[in-house]
């Protein structure tokens, strides 16, 4: 179910942003054991063909993490499979994506080979960001996956600036930039939105609201927890989904893609359980046990997997296999990554934009950095 936000400046309409371009046939709501036609069967299945690759990527990064092959920080996905293969389904290969630190299953569905991806996370020569990124920080210009940012909100203002040169080059492509709930409460957010409503720039801003940042709820952060709520503040539709279901999601994100095309930029909310801690060291102690029993009935995979085999058409042994290609998949992209090499300390700076900073705690402010740069500034 798409909601539509109750805007007080705008209405937005998505049956008249539909109507642009006919949505996704319509897949009955989640949870109903109803029969599905040929055609939604086969959409279902090739939703999750990509949620359980996504789903094997990330336990295989917690297991390799619990066995030293990934160091520094490190965010699953587990719970979000079915939002980013809906979002990701409506956007163009050109098309730009940023996201925040949690990002393998964004890397992943944007097209990026799962070893580049797990080589990252080893830190080695083959990943995705010659393995000087991690978890946190992968990019690919190829893919037009534009980071991967550690910083809460950190995405926003540089997507910003990607959907302004969008719109100073003149050309189609558009930018989703995605991001958590607890992000709605950081400056860089309304300035980011406030931007890109008054100069008409081509963005989705996508938050994924798990109901958590970190062990803090949204109805204790969030004075507005409705989140897309916030969009009006900037006079910009937005709406919000159910992250359970893909299908919705993708037809969500279609209205919001057509949006941002035609530069009206779109905030949509998605709601999605984290089925785990903040990160792979968090054990969400602060969970009620009920809270843990609920999670088990909001698997997103699970929930999939028992609307297909209830559609008629596909039988549970046929996903087994599905899952079965997944693992094997993801198991070469293990055995890559261990392969590759540690990539060369002379190579730290190579792909950055900073200069190497002498990590002397004695230099005093206004002190220069080397001698050479002691001239120029008249040392
Ligand atoms: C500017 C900044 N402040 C604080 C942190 C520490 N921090 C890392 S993740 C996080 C919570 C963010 O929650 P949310 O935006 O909901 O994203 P989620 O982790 O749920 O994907 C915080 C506070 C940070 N990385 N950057």
């Amino acid at each position: 179910m798409v909601e539509e936000t109750s805007s007080p400046t705008k209405k937005f309409s998505a049956k008249k942003l539909a109507a642009k371009k006919p949505a996704a046939e319509k897949v009955a709501p989640i949870n109903n054991s109803v029969k599905l036609s040929q055609n939604q069967s086969d959409e279902l299945v090739s939703f999750y063909e990509e949620m359980t690759l996504v789903r094997r990527f990330e336990e295989r990064a917690a297991r390799s993490y619990t066995q030293a092959l990934i160091g520094g920080y490190c965010h699953l996905n587990l719970g979000e499979e079915a939002a980013i293969a809906g979002l990701l389904k409506e956007l163009n290969y050109d098309d730009y994506l940023f996201t925040n630190y949690r990002e393998h299953g964004y890397a992943l569905l944007k097209g990026i080979d799962a070893k580049r991806l797990m080589a990252e996370l080893y830190g080695r020569v083959d990943g995705v960001s010659k393995g000087w990124g991690g978890s946190m920080h992968m990019f690919d210009l190829e893919h037009r996956l534009l980071g991967g940012y550690g910083i809460v909100g950190g995405q926003l203002p540089l997507a910003t600036g990607a959907a302004l040169a969008i719109d100073y080059r003149g050309s189609r492509e558009i930018v989703m930039c995605t991001m958590g709930d607890g992000t709605t409460n950081i400056g860089a957010f309304h300035e980011s939105l406030n931007i890109a409503a008054l100069w008409k720039l081509p963005i989705v801003f996508v938050i994924i609201n798990n109901g958590l940042g970190m062990g803090t709820t949204v109805s204790k952060s969030s004075a507005e927890p409705e989140l897309h709520l916030r969009g009006a503040s900037y006079r910009m539709e937005s709406a919000r989904v159910d992250g359970l279901d893909p299908v919705a999601v993708a037809m969500a994100t279609q209205i919001a893609v057509q949006s941002a095309r035609a530069k009206k930029p779109f905030l949509l909310e998605v709601m999605t359980p984290r089925l785990r801690g903040h990160s792979v060291v968090d054990p969400a102690k602060y969970r009620s046990e009920k809270e843990v029993i609920d999670l088990k009935n909001h698997d997103p995979v699970t929930l999939l997997h028992d609307r297909i085999v209830a559609g008629g058409f596909v039988t549970s042994e046929e996903l087994h296999q599905i899952d079965l290609r997944a693992i094997k998949k993801i198991d070469d992209a293990h055995h890559f990554a261990e392969e590759s090499a540690h990539p060369d300390v002379s190579t730290l700076f190579d792909y950055n934009y900073a200069t190497p900073v002498p990590n002397d705690s004695r230099r005093l402010p206004g002190q220069a950095l080397f001698p050479s740069t002691s001239k120029a500034v008249g040392n």
